[in-house]
């Protein structure tokens, strides 16, 4: 029986245990660069004993980041930092994984803790977002995107193919698409920002075309023997919220078919309508879904903090991998914590040597 502390392979990769240090947005880059913020805090997280850690939503062009602030792969200039990133990672002991992004019509806001609203339209950062159509995401803030072109959108898919070439070559070995969270791709999915008229829009088939292009873009260029993800919306939280979460299953057999290795199960967040009902471990019984019905393996994150629930969970084959966010700020050294609270014998395997020498009689 598998639990938190087996050690999980998927395609060519192994990581030593279930945990993954869920990918969260710092915004301390500038122009897509990495720096001295990014090349502490990830070997930190690592340290402390994750099997996967997925470093923040990474534009793949400047037009697609959340706030100027994001991390972006989209010149090869911006390689050489990550490699970095993905040297400390690796000394850590987890397996480098990165998100992959593009914020569509929720692009050019400041970051959340100045008020994550869209930046003034006279202020010099500022830049004119793209989305499948001319809807703004919030009425009364409006930041209206320009609708793509069919040309906008076979450059976007190209744009992730490139980023994720260039996550390869940094050393990135799983890699993540951001296919949720109202960001471009789920914006696409989902009726309340995508109202085009051509192959593109309407039908479910036409709304998931630029995801299964895209992964199918990408899986050209991303190699074979990594494991190739996305993080997708599966519930859109109003009044059409048992419906989206049927046409997910679809949307995920279709994306197998793609080339997906695995769904990290997450929210749609399409519309400021939305009502998430959040509680602890709320998206776990969405992700079993797609695991049972699908057959693909899945991961979900969400307000997951007991090392005990998480470890059922693995055990009864709801989730493969449990992601840790906000926990792992608290305490980058959950993972060991875990390990104690479940007796797991070795606890050093969760320890760089240092640590591991002075903690074992602790
Ligand atoms: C949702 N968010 C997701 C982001 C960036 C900002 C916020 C992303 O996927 N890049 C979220 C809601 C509540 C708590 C944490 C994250």
């Amino acid at each position: 029986m598998s639990s938190l502390f087996s050690s999980y392979q998927l395609k060519g990769i192994t990581l030593r245990n279930r945990i993954v240090a869920s990918p969260m947005c710092q915004y301390q880059a500038v122009d897509g660069f990495v720096n001295d913020w990014h090349h502490v805090h990830y070997p930190m997280l690592a340290r402390g004993g994750v099997g996967l850690l997925v470093v923040e939503a990474t534009a793949v062009s400047a037009e697609g980041r959340i706030t100027p602030g994001d991390a972006g792969l989209w010149a090869d200039a911006h390689v050489d930092g990550f490699k970095r990133i993905v040297q400390g990672i690796k000394e850590g002991g987890a397996v480098p994984g990165i998100q992959l992004g593009h914020a569509g019509r929720k692009a050019g806001c400041t970051p959340p803790w100045e008020n994550g609203k869209p930046l003034p339209k006279n202020d010099p950062r500022a830049w004119e977002p793209i989305a499948p159509s001319a809807l703004p995401y919030m009425p009364s803030e409006p930041n209206i995107p320009r609708a793509m072109t069919l040309q906008d959108i076979h450059r976007v898919q190209q744009d992730f193919a490139d980023a994720a070439r260039r996550a390869a070559e940094a050393g990135f070995e799983w890699l993540e698409l951001h296919f949720a969270h109202g960001f471009l791709a789920q914006s696409f999915l989902s009726l309340h920002a995508n109202a085009r008229t051509d192959e593109y829009g309407g039908s479910l088939v036409n709304r998931a075309r630029f995801l299964i292009e895209t992964v199918a873009t990408v899986r050209q260029v991303w190699p074979e023997h990594l494991p190739l993800t996305v993080r997708l919306g599966v519930v859109e939280f109003d009044d059409g919220a048992a419906q989206s979460a049927d046409e997910a299953i679809q949307v995920v057999h279709w994306l197998k078919e793609a080339g997906v290795d695995l769904v990290d199960v997450g929210l749609a967040l399409s519309t400021p309508a939305e009502q998430v009902p959040w509680a602890p471990n709320f998206m776990v019984p969405y992700a079993e879904r797609i695991r049972v019905e699908t057959h693909l393996p899945v991961s979900t994150s969400w307000l997951i903090t007991s090392a005990s629930e998480a470890d059922a969970f693995v055990r009864e084959a709801k989730l493969d991998l449990v992601c840790i966010a906000r926990s792992l700020l608290a305490n980058p050294h959950w993972t060991f914590q875990a390990a104690r609270e479940l007796k797991i014998s070795q606890p050093a395997l969760v320890l760089p040597v240092p640590y591991a020498y002075w903690l074992q009689k602790w």
